[in-house]
């Protein structure tokens, strides 16, 4: 089935239970995908049967900005890897969008130098809708902007295609959701950006986590993608088991939403934080399950950015999911000093520190802390012993000991976990594990993962090692007592925040999951 596996492993041909779609998922496996999809996509990441991939797009359209200057058109691209601006011959390098290419003559230039670019364009065209890859080192993690920025100029060309209306939708989809559809039960979890909810979409009572996003906080000019981002990352992650999906999203004039199906078995933060440390079979387990949702994700152009324990859900089964596509360099959750785990950016790569450009390596990195984690039952850059000199409590003082200290590996572990762990957390993103030139397959074959079956892993055929206890729906037993206390309401638009925020940088935000909604119209 799966050529990925298949090409590489050779076990579709000689494995006992060969997988086969369609009857590989039992019923148990109504897992929390049955509120969003009508059955198992063949192979994760595949259409559901019935479904049209290009209904996602409807709700997840890409919005091209497209800058015009001396004759190029220019659109915002991050680049990965080496790449130097036409104008002040600097490199162009991080994450961002801080580089502009023109789509018509593929001149490469800054963020910050590209109205200044006098050497016109040769006008060679190029379809300017469909831009491909070129040779010189960059790639299309496929973001573009949702939103207008009113410091940049008018996009030249890139008129946003219209909205579908009500009318265009297909058959029972046409409703949009607003807030009134949902009751707000109670406060989950908060980021820099963001304050996620557990709501229930009143007409079902059916659960849902709301993620809710100030708009004033994300119209600086540097967040300008951000939202977009987000919802593309949505639409990658459709249908696979390990990430979760989309419901809807909706707005106010202060703020967004995305509704998120609902993970029930809280977060692996919460769980090591009642575990210590957890045996080398489960851990490896999860690392597993994580490292199959990363590769997806690599494999179609997402850096996740953001693994740490509260981001990695378990299911009532127990499988994982990644949550949080938002990928905000702050991703840390303010107040979070109690534990070890967390309050620090304790997944920081050291080559984002050393400002280098990075790629999918980060991950990798971020894969091998949150094992030692769950391994070792601390953080390998733990410094709370250096709580008490002020010199060594600060986030300069865990970024030199992520820089520079040699990591230990507790002698408790075996052999092969102290591999795989010193592996992951390779200084060198390119002697790192799953980094080298057979990438994810060093991954697989590891000695520590010699057990993993990994097909039957990827189709969630192995049981996990542990499966949350959960009373009903809504049992809250599982979920961090941090915001037991918090109002969930949220606090009444303010006229004058409002009057200042550019709403037409959020027109078209607006999405509903088509396969969901036909499916609560059978309810
Ligand atoms: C969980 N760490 S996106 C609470 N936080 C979040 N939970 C979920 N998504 C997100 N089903 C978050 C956060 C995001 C960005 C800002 C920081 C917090 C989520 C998605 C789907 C459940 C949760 C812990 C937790 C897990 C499960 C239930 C309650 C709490």
């Amino acid at each position: 089935m799966s050529t990925f596996w298949s090409e590489f492993l050779n076990i579709a041909a000689n494995h006992p239970f060969p997988p086969m779609p369609g009857d590989l998922w039992s019923p148990l496996d109504l897992g929390s995908n049955e509120f969003i999809f009508p059955n198992v996509p063949a192979a994760p990441g595949m259409p559901c049967a019935g479904e049209d991939r290009s209904i996602y797009r409807r709700g997840a359209r890409r919005w091209r900005k497209l800058y015009r200057v001396n004759g190029h058109i220019f659109q915002a691209k991050r680049f990965n890897r080496r790449a130097f601006c036409a104008f002040c011959q600097d490199r162009i390098w991080g994450l961002g969008r801080q580089g502009f290419k023109c789509i018509q003559c593929k001149l490469l230039v800054h963020k910050k130098c590209h109205k200044l670019v006098q050497k016109p364009c040769s006008n060679e065209h190029v379809d300017p809708v469909e831009i491909k890859d070129d040779a010189n080192g960059e790639s299309t993690l496929g973001r573009a902007s949702s939103v207008r920025s009113r410091a940049e100029p008018e996009p030249a060309l890139a008129e946003p295609p219209p909205a579908p209306r009500a009318d265009e939708l297909e058959p029972g989809s046409q409703r949009q959701y607003s807030l009134d559809d949902f009751e707000l039960i109670r406060v989950i979890g908060r980021g820099s950006y963001a304050k996620v909810l557990m709501v229930e979409l009143k007409r079902t009572k059916r659960v849902y986590a709301m993620k809710v996003i100030k708009k004033a906080l994300v119209t600086d000019d540097e967040d300008i993608d951000w939202v977009q981002t987000e919802k593309h990352v949505f639409e990658t992650a459709s249908n696979h088991p390990f990430l979760v999906g989309l419901h809807s999203c909706f707005q106010t004039p202060s703020r967004l939403f995305f509704v998120i199906e609902f993970v029930r078995g809280g977060d692996l933060m919460f769980h090591m934080q009642r575990q210590r440390r957890l045996p080398e079979e489960h851990a490896r387990f999860y690392a597993a399950e994580i490292s199959l949702a990363l590769h997806f994700l690599h494999d179609r152009g997402v850096i996740y950015r953001d693994l740490k324990l509260d981001n990695v859900l378990l299911d009532h089964e127990g499988h994982i999911k990644l949550t949080d596509y938002g990928m905000c360099k702050e991703g840390v959750r303010p107040g979070d000093t109690t534990s070890t785990f967390c309050g620090t950016p304790n997944y920081i790569a050291p080559e984002i520190l050393r400002g280098e450009e990075y790629g999918f390596s980060v991950d990798w990195w971020a894969l091998g802390v949150l094992t030692y984690e769950m391994l070792a039952g601390r953080s390998p850059f733990d410094i709370t012993h250096a709580h008490d000199n002020p010199d060594q409590n600060t986030e300069d003082y865990l970024f030199q000991v992520i820089l520079e200290k040699t990591i230990r590996i507790p002698r408790s572990l075996s052999v092969k976990a102290a591999s795989v762990l010193k592996g992951f957390l390779n200084k060198n993103p390119v002697e790192r594990l799953g980094c080298g030139e057979n990438g994810f397959m060093d991954i697989v074959s590891h000695p520590f993962f010699r057990s993993i079956e990994w097909e039957m892993l990827e189709q969630k055929q192995v049981v996990p090692p542990f499966k949350p206890r959960l009373e009903g729906e809504r049992d809250l037993a599982n979920f961090p007592p941090e915001f037991t206390d918090e109002p969930v309401h949220l606090t009444p638009d303010n006229d004058t925040v409002i009057a200042d925020i550019d709403q037409s940088e959020f027109e078209g935000f607006e999405y509903v999951n088509p396969l969901l909604m036909s499916l609560e119209d059978c309810v």
